[in-house]
C-alpha cells in the first residue's frame, strides 16, 4: 500500500510542510488548476508540482483528477478534446505521475445538499438528504448545489441537462467507451495506470444519466478495454453509501484481478431512500466495515495507492468541505493501521 494526500496546490490551506508530518505519509495526489478543462497542462506547471513535493520528502505521482471536457462525455466535437486528453497523459508521465484518476459524471462532480452539517459532537461534514433533492426541477428553478461546476451559467447548466436527458445512459456508456479506446493504448505505453472513479453518489439525480454505479458496471468498464492501464479507483464512500454494492467483496474481486490503482477510503452512514452522511473513517462511525474493505485489499494483493479521503472539520478548523487536515490525518492514521494489522497477518 502507498499511502497518499490529496493536496489542491499553492491555494491549499493545507500546506506540505504540515502533510509530510502525517506518519507513513508517501505520495501527493494532486493536479494542474491553471488552465481551463479540456487544455493541455503546461510541462513548467506539471515540474512544479514535482519539485515542490520533491523538497518536502514527497511523490508526486498520482494526479486527480485529468478532468474530462463535457463534449467528450456528450461525443460532441470530441476529437481534439481527446487528443489534449492523451497529450496531458504523456505529459504526467514525464513528470512520474503513476496513476491517473477521472470520472465520467455528466454536469456535475460529486453531488451533496450540504456540507456543514453539525454532527453531535460539534464536527461538521458533507450531507446528502434525498428530500432535499425532492421538488427540485432544474430546469425550472434556479439551483445550485454544493459540488456543482460555479463557472456555468444557470442557463448553461439547464442546457446541459437537456443534453444528457436525451443522451441517456447508453449514448453516455458509447461516448466512454470511444475515449477509452483512445485513452488508454496511449496511457499504457506511458506506464500510467488510469484509475475510474465511480459516481459520487452512484445514482441518478434530476434524470441525468450516471452509469459507473456498481458492480455490473465495473465489469462492463473493465471489459471495454483489456489493458493493465484500465483500471479502478475504488472509492468506499462513493459506491459504498447504497447498501446494494458490498464494498469488501468488490474490494477482494478487483483487487484479486489487479484492476485497484486506487483506493479512497472513507465511511458513511447509509439512512433511508438514499441519504447519507459522511461520518469519521472508523468502522464504528458509519456502516461500512473499514476492517473488512482493507482486509478484502490485503488478502486479494492490492499494492496501489490509498488516499484517506473527505474527512468533517474538526477541532475548529475552517478550509475546503472534505479537505481539511486534521480529519484527514486521522483517517490515514488509523488506516496505516488497519494495513499493518492486516499485512502482519496475512502475508507471509
Ligand atoms: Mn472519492
Amino acid at each position: 500500500m502507498k499511502m497518499s494526500f490529496r493536496w489542491y496546490g499553492q491555494d491549499d490551506p493545507v500546506t506540505l510542510d504540515k502533510i509530510r508530518q502525517i506518519p507513513n505519509m508517501r505520495s501527493i495526489v494532486s493536479a494542474v488548476y491553471d488552465v481551463k478543462v479540456g487544455e493541455v497542462w503546461s510541462m513548467s506547471s506539471l515540474e512544479k508540482i514535482k519539485d515542490e513535493c520533491a523538497e518536502h520528502g514527497l511523490i508526486f505521482d498520482v494526479v486527480e483528477s485529468i478532468p474530462v471536457h463535457e463534449n467528450i462525455k456528450l461525443g460532441d466535437d470530441a476529437e481534439g478534446l481527446i487528443d489534449n486528453y492523451c497529450e496531458n497523459i504523456r505529459r504526467c508521465a514525464e513528470v512520474g505521475v503513476k496513476c491517473v484518476t477521472y470520472n465520467f459524471m455528466p454536469v456535475f462532480d460529486w453531488t451533496r445538499t450540504q456540507l456543514d452539517k453539525v454532527a453531535e459532537d460539534g464536527s461538521t461534514s458533507l450531507v446528502t438528504y434525498t428530500e432535499q433533492l425532492e421538488g427540485i426541477d432544474p430546469l425550472k428553478d434556479d439551483v445550485r448545489l454544493p459540488g456543482w461546476d460555479s463557472s456555468y451559467s444557470q442557463d448553461e447548466v439547464r442546457t446541459l441537462i437537456e443534453k444528457y436527458q436525451k443522451l441517456g445512459a447508453e449514448g453516455l456508456w458509447k461516448n466512454l467507451e470511444v475515449f477509452l479506446k483512445r485513452v488508454i493504448p496511449v496511457a499504457e505505453k506511458s506506464g500510467i495506470k488510469m484509475a475510474i472513479h465511480p459516481d459520487d453518489p452512484p445514482y441518478s439525480i434530476f434524470g441525468i444519466p450516471r452509469i459507473i454505479t456498481d458492480e455490473r458496471a465495473l465489469d462492463r468498464l473493465l471489459s471495454i478495454v483489456d489493458s493493465p492501464s484500465n483500471c479502478l479507483c475504488l472509492c468506499t464512500g462513493s459506491l459504498g453509501c447504497v447498501a446494494t454494492n458490498d464494498m469488501a467483496k468488490l474490494a477482494k474481486k478487483y483487487a484479486e484481478q489487479g484492476k485497484i490503482a486506487f483506493v479512497h477510503l472513507r465511511n458513511v452512514a447509509i439512512l433511508d431512500r438514499g441519504s447519507f452522511e459522511e461520518r469519521a473513517h472508523l468502522s464504528s462511525c458509519g456502516s461500512l466495515d473499514m476492517y473488512e474493505i482493507v482486509k478484502a485489499l490485503v488478502v486479494g494483493g492490492f499494492d496501489g495507492y490509498v488516499r484517506p479521503d473527505h474527512g468533517r472539520m474538526i477541532w475548529g478548523e475552517k478550509g475546503k468541505p472534505g479537505y481539511g487536515l486534521f480529519d484527514r490525518a486521522l483517517g490515514a492514521t488509523y488506516i496505516n493501521g488497519l494495513f499493518e494489522a492486516l499485512e502482519k497477518e496475512y502475508i507471509k
